[in-house]
C-alpha cells in the first residue's frame, strides 16, 4: 500500500491526504473501469491494478471490484482474481500481465472477461522487441466480491485485449475486444455463436478501450483513439491540429455490431484545454502532462450517464503535488457525467481533478 516511496524514479513522495474528488479510489492505483449497475441495486466496476513501485505495464497482476450508490464513494471489495489464477507452471518464466477487464452479471452469476498479455521473455524480434501474445479468457464467481474461478482459460477466436461485454435489451450478450473486434456470445458466456468480425467505425482513429453502451435505441461504440505517445506534450504542441490526441472518441450504429458512424470526442486529454481545464487548488493550472492513457467506461445511474477513465494525476500528486508528470503506469480510475446536447450529442469531457 501507500505510505512506501511511490513513484519509482521520484524521491520527492507527498504524504498529505489527496485533496480532491477526482479520482474516485485513493489508496491503490486502479485502471480501466468498467462499470454495471447490479442486482443489488448498485453500480460495480472491476478494474485493473497498477503497482505501488511503478513496475509498469508487466507488472499487472490482479483485479480488484469496488461498489457505489453515489458514484462518489467507492467500497474496495478487494482482489477477485490475481495472475496466478490462469498462469500454468510450465511457462512461469514468460511475464505474464492482466490488463482491462470487463465483468458482468447474468442468470445468477457473475462473468469476468480478462486479457492475458504474455511477454515472451526467450523470444525477441527482429527488431529487438519481444514478442507478446494476447487473449480472452472468462472466469465465473456467484457474486462480485468473491474470487473468480477460471471457465474457459481462451475464448476460441479471440486475439487482443480489453474485453467488453455487452447484454442487449433481448438478452443477446456481445463481447467486443482487441481491434475493434466483435461476436455474439452464446448462453453459456463462453463460447462464440458467431463468427468474429472486425466492426466498422465510420474512423481509422481507434487504437484500444473497446465500449458498449445503448442509448435510445442507438449502439454507443466508445474507444481510446491512437495518439503520438513518443511526442512529448507540450505547451507548444497541446493545441497543432495535427498531433494525433490520446481521447476518448465514439461511433453510433443502429445495430450492435455496425457498422458505425463516427461522432467525435468523449473526453479531451486532461490539461490540454489549458484555459478551460482542471485548475490546481491553489488556482494555477494543472499540468498538461497529466495526460495518461485513455480508457472509458459508460454507466447510467438514476437517469443520468457517467463517463469513467483514469488520469495519472493521483501519482503525480504524490510525487510533486501536481508539479511533475505523474507515472504512465500509476493509474487513478475517474468519474464524472456525461451529457448530450439538445441532437443527442455528447458534450465532451473534460478530464477533471475534481
Ligand atoms: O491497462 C493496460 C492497458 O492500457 C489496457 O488494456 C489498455 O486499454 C490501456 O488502458
Amino acid at each position: 500500500g501507500f505510505g512506501q516511496a511511490v513513484g519509482s524514479k521520484k524521491k520527492n513522495v507527498n504524504t498529505k491526504p489527496y485533496p480532491l474528488g477526482n479520482p474516485v479510489v485513493k489508496h491503490m492505483y486502479t485502471a480501466d473501469a468498467s462499470p454495471h449497475v447490479m442486482p443489488d441495486g448498485k453500480v460495480w466496476m472491476v478494474t485493473s491494478v497498477d503497482s505501488d513501485n511503478g513496475g509498469g505495464y508487466e507488472t499487472m497482476h490482479s483485479y480488484h471490484t469496488f461498489s457505489s450508490s453515489d458514484m462518489v464513494n467507492w467500497t474496495d471489495h478487494g482482489e477477485v482474481f490475481h495472475v496466478d489464477d490462469i498462469m500454468p507452471e510450465e511457462v512461469e518464466n514468460e511475464k505474464w500481465a492482466l490488463w482491462a477487464p470487463d465483468m458482468v452479471y447474468r442468470n445468477g452469476q457473475y462473468y469476468l472477461y480478462y486479457p492475458v498479455r504474455i511477454l515472451h521473455t526467450d523470444t525477441v524480434r527482429a527488431n529487438g522487441g519481444r514478442v507478446t501474445s494476447s487473449y480472452i479468457g472468462v472466469a465465473v464467481s456467484d457474486s462480485p466480491d468473491e474470487k473468480f474461478k477460471v471457465l474457459n482459460p481462451k475464448i476460441e477466436g479471440t486475439k487482443g485485449i480489453d474485453p467488453a461485454i455487452f447484454i442487449d435489451d433481448d438478452g443477446t450478450p456481445y463481447l467486443y475486444w482487441g481491434r475493434h473486434m466483435g461476436a455474439v456470445l452464446k448462453e453459456n458466456m463462453q463460447e462464440f455463436a458467431t463468427k468474429p468480425v472486425s466492426i466498422e467505425l465510420g474512423t481509422d482513429r481507434f487504437m484500444e478501450a473497446p465500449w458498449m453502451n445503448k442509448r435510445n435505441g442507438e449502439y454507443h461504440f466508445s474507444y481510446h483513439t491512437k495518439y503520438d505517445w513518443k511526442v512529448k506534450l507540450t505547451k507548444d504542441n497541446h493545441n497543432d491540429p495535427n498531433r494525433k490526441k490520446s481521447e476518448l472518441a465514439y461511433s453510433v450504429s443502429q445495430s450492435p455490431l455496425g457498422p458505425f458512424e463516427y461522432k467525435g470526442t468523449l473526453n479531451h486529454e486532461l490539461g490540454v484545454n489549458v484555459n478551460n481545464g482542471p485548475r490546481h487548488p491553489d488556482g494555477d493550472f494543472v499540468s498538461w502532462k497529466l495526460t495518461q492513457s485513455n480508457h472509458g467506461g459508460i454507466v447510467e445511474y438514476h437517469g443520468q450517464e457517467y463517463l469513467f477513465y483514469h488520469t495519472s494525476a493521483l501519482s503525480s500528486w504524490r510525487q510533486d503535488e501536481f508539479k511533475g508528470e505523474g507515472t504512465w503506469t500509476q493509474r487513478s480510475v475517474c468519474v464524472d457525467s456525461l451529457n448530450y446536447d439538445t441532437n443527442g450529442n455528447v458534450i465532451p469531457v473534460q478530464q477533471t481533478i475534481e
